[in-house]
């Protein structure tokens, strides 16, 4: 069994996954994620796999993301735990779906190593809590079968996602203060940049994402190629 992978999957599901690309849009809070999907999901032929954040915002009328901003140390491991099952369907259920190319808003990896490390490192998560998640995390990451070919990092700076916070005046958000758009945008860029916290799951592509709605379109039109095509 000299070929056998750390991965304990059925072979059936390696075959399957292969034919699939899988694409995870990264970036901080009110980089323009959504935006990107958007044009993606009407210039190609992809599959777009919904915003997960309604269903944090309301799991059998309850809103964990809400309970969260309001008292983190309470509710971080309530929300996390969510947002951690969520992507984690999500990242599966991309191969009933069946097309050739996939494309989601964050990943399993990036709620990890960016909102629960945050948590835990500013104090705000009792190490218990963060305990309990990582076991979650590695038994996920060990035991399915989960690739992605390709992260897109949208690369704005924590002040443009401040002002774009502002205008779009989401309820539960309006307690964010520019420091924790901070702390998030250093956690992305030792991940995906300076490549000195976590493993990559997969190669990176970034694109600067500081400028208006039609200079982003048209960067996303000209990466267009290089998303559809680079990577694993
Ligand atoms: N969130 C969190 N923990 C996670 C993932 C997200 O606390 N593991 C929070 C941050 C935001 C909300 O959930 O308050 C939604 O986050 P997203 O950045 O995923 O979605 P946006 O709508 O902000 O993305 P964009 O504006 O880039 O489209």
């Amino acid at each position: 069994h000299k070929h056998q992978t750390r991965h304990k999957v059925p072979l059936f599901m390696v075959i399957v996954f292969v034919m699939l690309r899988m694409i995870c849009i990264e970036g901080n809070i009110a980089s323009g994620k959504t935006t990107c999907l958007e044009y993606f999901s009407k210039t190609s032929n992809m599959e777009v796999l919904a915003e997960p954040v309604s269903k944090w915002r309301n799991v059998r009328g309850h809103n964990p993301l809400a309970l969260m901003y309001q008292d983190p140390t309470r509710w971080g491991l309530t929300m996390q735990t969510y947002v951690q099952l969520t992507m984690m369907e999500r990242h599966l259920s991309a191969k009933s779906k069946a097309g050739p190319v996939c494309m989601m808003e964050r990943s399993i990896f990036s709620a990890k190593y960016i909102f629960v490390e945050n948590l835990y490192k500013s104090g705000k998560m009792p190490e218990v809590d963060y305990v309990v998640l990582t076991e979650w995390f590695d038994w996920i990451t060990t035991n399915l079968y989960m690739p992605i070919s390709l992260i897109v990092y949208l690369q704005a700076s924590p002040e443009t996602c401040y002002e774009r916070l502002k205008q779009r005046c989401r309820e539960e958000e309006k307690v964010i203060p520019l420091d924790y758009l901070r702390s998030i945008h250093q956690l992305y860029e030792d991940w995906l940049i300076n490549q000195s916290s976590f493993k990559l799951p997969a190669p990176v592509l970034v694109i600067p994402a500081d400028e208006d709605l039609p200079a982003m379109l048209r960067r996303y039109e000209e990466s267009r190629d290089r998303v559809l095509t680079s990577g694993n």
